[in-house]
């Protein structure tokens, strides 16, 4: 089985520098290594060249209050054509961010490939505002709104590649971990019935029976439990004593322990198939925190393809 890394140095979905650098740091820490040593055959010809799309885009206005709405636009559309790519030749496409507006580019390329799967989205954030609704205009809180097709999504210039018709039904996402969410994200996910697991519900059932809730959500009656999964990661779902390093930290987060077990779990149902991890940003705070969530991002991504601890 071939792992394709698709590192996707972007920031613009978010004020704050240094997240581009993500990628290149899980690199570097020895990632596609470790892959290997896990049995994958690893491809990966360089990070996203997404410089060359920045200087296509010579101005880059606000439009209402999204920002940077051209750039987003332009490169979560090449992101979805790269994830798609490795998807029909069969590869699973591990996309490493990058800030989360990225994912809307690797689940839509999923789902062009894989039209039946389902999302799960690990963050401390909804990520679901949509254009009309978002407060501070960062489209990396907005890409399961344009995914879900939602009212105000259809803009330019993301109208210009996102199809009209939703790419995902609001029944087959569920969330882990979230813990904040604006009052425009709660009223989506009540009027849309969306199915989320607070950290409320972590600490209620457990991590294991909320996976297995999750799961079964997804997979509706079916006893089967055949239904693709689409992993997307942010890594500020973990607690900031674990993952320190990341642009909008939110603490009452999951344990290095339940970010690991929904990796783990979901790779045990041998449904993935694409995973990204998200908002890993080692320019903040100091070097020992960065290293320490550049390893966790390493980690959680091993426990996703197949390490498992006996
Ligand atoms: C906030 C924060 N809901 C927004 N979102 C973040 O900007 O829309 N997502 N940080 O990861
Ligand atoms: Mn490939
Ligand atoms: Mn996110
Ligand atoms: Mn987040």
């Amino acid at each position: 089985k071939t792992v394709a890394i698709v590192g996707c140095p972007f920031s613009g979905g978010q004020r704050r520098t240094g997240v581009d650098t993500g990628p290149h740091a899980l690199v570097s820490a020895g990632l596609p290594k470790q892959l290997e040593e896990l049995g994958w055959k690893v491809e990966f010809n360089g990070h996203q060249k997404f410089e060359e799309i920045g200087k296509t885009i010579t101005s880059d206005a606000d439009i209402g209050v999204m920002k940077q709405p051209r750039l987003v636009s332009a490169v979560t559309k090449a992101v979805a054509d790269t994830v798609e790519k490795h998807a029909r030749a069969g590869h699973l496409p591990l996309t490493l961010g990058g800030d989360h507006s990225l994912a809307l580019g690797t689940v839509s390329g999923s789902l062009r490939v894989h039209s039946d799967a389902a999302l799960i989205w690990i963050d401390a954030h909804a990520d679901i505002n949509t254009p009309e609704t978002t407060e501070t205009g960062n489209l990396h809180g907005c890409p399961v709104s344009f995914l879900l097709g939602l009212p105000g999504t259809d803009v330019e210039p993301f109208n210009s590649w996102v199809p009209a018709k939703p790419l995902l039904r609001s029944d087959s996402l569920v969330y882990i971990g979230l813990r904040d969410i604006d009052a425009g994200e709660r009223k989506i996910l009540r009027d849309n019935n969306i199915k989320a697991f607070s950290m409320h519900h972590v600490d209620k059932y457990g991590i294991g029976k909320v996976v297995e809730m999750a799961l079964d959500h997804v997979n509706g009656n079916s006893s089967r439990r055949d239904r693709p999964v689409h992993l997307s990661f942010d890594v500020d779902a973990l607690d900031p004593t674990v993952a320190p390093s990341t642009g909008t930290p939110v603490r009452g987060g999951l344990t290095f322990r339940e970010g690991h077990y929904i990796c783990e779990a979901l790779y045990e149902t041998g449904c993935l198939v694409a995973v990204d991890l998200m908002e890993v940003n080692p320019s903040l705070l100091e070097d020992r925190d960065a290293q320490q969530t550049i390893a966790v991002g390493c980690s959680l991504v091993r426990a996703a393809m197949g390490e498992t601890l006996l």
